[in-house]
């Protein structure tokens, strides 16, 4: 009988946590919805790969006055990433469309909190 109980607990444990996993997934897309650019009009694309705990490159490299379609993958758990005095950010996975009108250079960091290698996320965003 004992063991029918341990079962139990283990099998709602076992579901509490794949309900849990399947929430940290779905809060991607949230921010989205904010950017007044039109995506569809976008002159290009960059695409940012995060993993634990790096972004794909060091440096991406967009051009001034043109709309880019900033894509985010997170590989290997949720990341995100944020352009460091700009409202454009997202987490997890998901297209936003950004512009800048100005050359400059840009720090972007992941904005998900991610494991122990989350503060050394860094990339540098190059204006051309
Ligand atoms: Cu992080």
């Amino acid at each position: 009988m004992k063991k029918w109980i341990l079962l139990a607990v283990v099998a709602c444990f076992a579901f509490a946590l794949a309900a849990c996993g399947a929430n940290a997934n779905n809060t991607s897309e949230a921010t989205s919805g904010e950017a007044s650019l039109d995506a569809a009009a976008a002159d290009s694309e960059l695409v940012v790969k995060a993993s634990s705990w790096e972004f794909d490159k060091k440096e991406y490299r967009i051009k001034a006055g043109e709309t880019v379609n900033l894509t985010l993958k997170s590989v290997g758990g949720v990341h995100g990433v944020g352009i460091v005095g700009t409202d454009y950010k997202l987490t997890g996975k998901g297209t936003i469309p950004v512009k800048f009108d100005e050359p400059g250079s840009y720090d972007m960091i992941c904005n998900v909190p991610c494991g122990g290698g989350h503060s050394t996320m860094k990339a540098k965003l190059i204006v051309e």
